[in-house]
């Protein structure tokens, strides 16, 4: 028994599943989960010595790769200091005022502690700002947990085939309605319907949790359009693309400006730190100034800001990161497509899939052969290649992965592509 299964087995006595978040669990790719022992740069280590090569980068954060230097050093040093106050600090402003750089719409923000919390906190605002109840959301998107939000989810939800979460009440689905992504007609029916009662559209500007789904040229637009035609408010829930796209994330990427956003992943420099905000009058309604209740122990935690302010200094200071990333991504990209698979990408966000009707939304992505999928994940894996363990997740290309890496992950998925 390898170490891993040997923990695997103790685990599960006393975590559900035996992980603190069920993709971890490796179900739908059919094995036993390595369990870590360290990471660095683009390579990650588990506890019975094997090393590999990380696409997943603890889901995204990544993106300077594990335990860049400066980062650590800059944790080490402020720990001497203490954990936590709850109390404010300077280090906040100066976080804030760094997302504000390089992300315009948010003029005013609440940083928080997961990226769950930023996005029931920021619909939560949108409701309190409008005074209506309803939520449009997208199948197949996913938003963290909330309860509201668990309707047709994406991401591990989607992996682990629970379509409406047990636990949320009946009637929170009258408030969540559901639209199809890049359907514009799905969102203009609904509108119709109730536009005066929906309080906001929430949205993965590039969808991520169904697998990499893109936005079609026109459908950012549209939602920002029919959003300000009905008086509701449009979010873009940035906690994976923000940061990864580009500075600006997808806002920039795309020159869409949503009414609120939320951040996550990146810009806790992988501390557990995320942040909702956008427009002043917006979260002018938020306590102590406003009737919106939100609040946190570890909100603005001094050491998680510290890891978000180091990691979005080396971003400001290093642009060009985002190109070099963006082409090594396309390397990976065209091997998978020379062996016959589809690929849907947007700069370092990328994924494969398994069905060959063309990926377009949700449906299409539901016709994927997950069996393949796993069979594809055990061949990456087995060759050092640690890829997200379902059809349903991201790859995340981070800048520590280097020409020599890009290449023997090349090699790797032609090595795939003999096989099949
Ligand atoms: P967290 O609460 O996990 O920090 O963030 C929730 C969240 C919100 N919005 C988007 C677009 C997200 O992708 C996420 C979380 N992403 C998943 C992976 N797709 C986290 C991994 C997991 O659940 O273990």
């Amino acid at each position: 028994m390898t170490k891993s299964e040997e923990l695997f087995k103790k685990a599960q006595n006393i975590m559900p599943g035996g992980v603190n978040s069920p993709v971890r669990a490796f179900n739908s790719v059919k094995r036993t989960p390595f369990f870590v022992d360290s990471a660095k740069g683009a390579y990650i280590y588990d506890v019975d010595g094997n090393k590999y090569i990380d696409y997943v980068c603890s889901w995204g954060p990544g993106i300077l790769g594990h335990a860049h230097p400066r980062v650590i050093e800059a944790v080490k040093k402020v720990c001497e200091k203490g954990l936590t106050f709850g109390a404010p600090t300077e280090k906040e402003i100066i976080l804030d005022e760094l997302i504000r750089k390089c992300v315009p719409s948010m003029e005013m923000m609440r940083l928080v502690s997961s990226g769950t919390e930023a996005v029931m906190s920021a619909v939560r605002v949108a409701r309190g700002f409008t005074g209506r109840d309803k939520i449009i959301k997208f199948t197949g998107c996913y938003h963290g947990h909330s309860d509201g939000l668990l309707m047709r989810a994406g991401s591990g939800v989607l992996t682990e085939a629970i379509p409406d979460s047990a636990g949320v009440p009946k009637g929170y689905a009258k408030y969540t309605l559901l639209a199809d992504y890049n359907d514009e007609n799905s969102v203009r029916e609904l509108m119709q319907q109730c536009g005066e009662e929906v309080a906001c559209i929430v949205v993965e500007p590039v969808a991520a949790n169904m697998g990499v789904v893109p936005p079609t040229s026109t459908f950012l637009k549209f939602l920002r359009e029919i959003t300000n035609q009905y008086g509701a408010l449009l979010i873009f829930d940035e906690v994976i693309t923000g940061f990864r796209l580009s500075l600006g994330g997808a806002q920039e990427y795309y020159g869409i400006k949503p009414d609120l956003s939320a951040f996550g992943k990146i810009v806790g420099g992988g501390m557990p730190l995320a942040v909702y905000g956008g427009r002043k009058d917006v979260m002018s309604c938020v306590a102590p100034i406003g009737a919106v209740y939100q609040a946190g122990t570890l909100s603005g935690n001094p050491v998680a800001v510290t890891a978000g302010i180091e990691t979005l200094k080396i971003l400001i200071e290093n642009q060009e990161i985002y190109s070099e990333i963006d082409k090594n991504t396309a390397i990976i990209e065209d091997a998978y497509k020379s062996i016959g698979l589809q690929t849907k990408r947007v700069g370092s966000l990328m994924s494969v899939f398994f069905t060959d009707n063309p990926i377009n939304s949700y449906k299409e992505v539901a016709t994927c052969d997950t069996d393949k999928f796993a069979a594809y994940f055990n061949h990456m894996l087995t060759h050092g290649i640690y890829v997200a363990p379902s059809q349903f997740e991201a790859m995340f290309v981070s800048v520590a992965h280097s020409a020599d890496v890009i290449e023997q992950t090349v090699d790797v998925v032609a090595k795939y592509g003999k096989n099949v």
